[in-house]
């Protein structure tokens, strides 16, 4: 397998879902680093490069699809990269449930189709795929590790556990340097506003502001754990330089309850959250995933990875922004 570290030349990569919450700080990771960054956009009529908008003049953007194989093929042969972080995907639990086939396109076979294309084009490229703690839904132990087995409760959750198979399946099969990164909710000022985490924080920033008067949710009893996707994006970037490809949870080993969110964000701007939030049954979900909580201490051990930023501090740094954005 190629060594990209032992190269004079700067190290390539390119990412699938860099237009997302995580492809965005990945690239800024990435760029820090030194790396030509390549990222594989799919066509759009109205332009989406609003995350990376900082930093789009110094990315080589790849037209491409998860849906399209030869474009997937194409665009390795072009790009010829060192490291490919596969993180595009359809992401919201709730639509894989009105949109399962195209959930399953996107997020499982999506995954096989970018592996054949690394089989084909560059078998020595390093291969992150983007695993997701929801694979483990209605969970078996607590907490969760890498060996804890997984019960999806979402098609998305089902996509995810077929990506994470498949990609050690290629490794077991074809000696790909594949890796799975099994990360727990991440969270951050770039998180798309129909997650919860920003939906609240969005929400208390308009009725701090006076734009709203009330904030709809779902379950408020449901546990996660949450950690700033600043940070495990760098978990990202140091499975991929081990000697060997390996599987790995992420998370922070702590777990809080939607309404934990909630009675922080309100209370950093003098609010009581039970004065504006109402359940709408709209929000609730066929299957719900009630506590996660991961056990990270094999990245720990092997990767040097911890977390940097605590639970409160990320609440309030997303409600600060969010004041900020509504607020100019
Ligand atoms: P986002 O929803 O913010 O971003 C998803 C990205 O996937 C977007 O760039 C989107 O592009 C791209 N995409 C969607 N469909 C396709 C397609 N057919 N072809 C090419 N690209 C496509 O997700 P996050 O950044 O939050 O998450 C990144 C990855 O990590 C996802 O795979 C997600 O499932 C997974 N994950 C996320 C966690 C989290 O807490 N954030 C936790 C665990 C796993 P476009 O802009 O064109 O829509
Ligand atoms: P999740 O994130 O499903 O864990 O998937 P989300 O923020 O959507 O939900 C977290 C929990 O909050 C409850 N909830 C609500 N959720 C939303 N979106 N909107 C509401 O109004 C609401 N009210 C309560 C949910 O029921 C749930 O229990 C995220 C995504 O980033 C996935 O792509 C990723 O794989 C996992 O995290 C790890």
């Amino acid at each position: 397998m190629s060594s990209p570290t032992n190269s004079a030349k700067p190290k390539k990569a390119l990412i699938t879902g860099i237009t997302g919450q995580d492809g965005s700080y990945l690239a800024d990771l990435l760029l820090e680093k030194g790396y030509e960054v390549f990222g594989m956009v799919r066509r759009s009529s109205t332009e989406n490069l609003y995350r990376i908008e900082h930093i789009k003049d110094l990315i080589r953007f790849v037209e491409a699809d998860l849906l399209d194989q030869a474009s997937l093929v194409k665009a390795l042969a072009e790009v010829q990269p060192d490291e490919i972080y596969n993180l595009g995907a359809q992401s919201f639990v709730p639509t894989s449930w009105s949109q399962p086939v195209l959930t399953g396109e996107f997020t499982a076979l999506g995954v096989v189709r970018m592996l054949e294309a690394v089989r084909q084009v560059s078998p020595d490229v390093r291969f992150y795929q983007a695993s997701s703690s929801e694979m483990f839904g209605k969970v078996r132990e607590v907490p969760q590790n890498e060996k804890t087995p997984f019960h999806p409760r979402s098609p998305y959750a089902a996509a995810k556990a077929y990506g994470h198979h498949i990609t050690v399946n290629y490794r077991e099969s074809y000696d790909l340097f594949g890796v799975s990164g099994i990360l727990f909710n991440h969270e951050s000022p770039r998180r798309g506003r129909e997650f919860v985490t920003r939906k609240i924080t969005d929400g208390v920033a308009r009725i701090k502001l006076g734009l709203a008067d009330e904030l709809l949710l779902g379950n408020l009893d449901s546990q996660r754990d949450w950690g700033f996707a600043g940070d495990y994006v760098r978990a990202m970037h140091l499975m991929l330089q081990q000697d060997k490809p390996d599987d790995f949870v992420i998370a922070t080993g702590q777990t809080h309850s939607v309404q934990q969110f909630l009675e922080i964000a309100f209370s950093h701007v003098d609010l009581n959250w039970e004065d504006y939030v109402k359940q709408d049954p709209r929000f609730l979900r066929p299957a719900e995933v009630d506590q996660l909580i991961g056990d990270n201490s094999k990245a720990a051990r092997i990767l040097g990875w911890k977390p940097t930023l605590e639970f409160a501090d990320l609440v309030t740094m997303m409600v600060d922004n969010d004041l900020k954005l509504l607020g100019d």
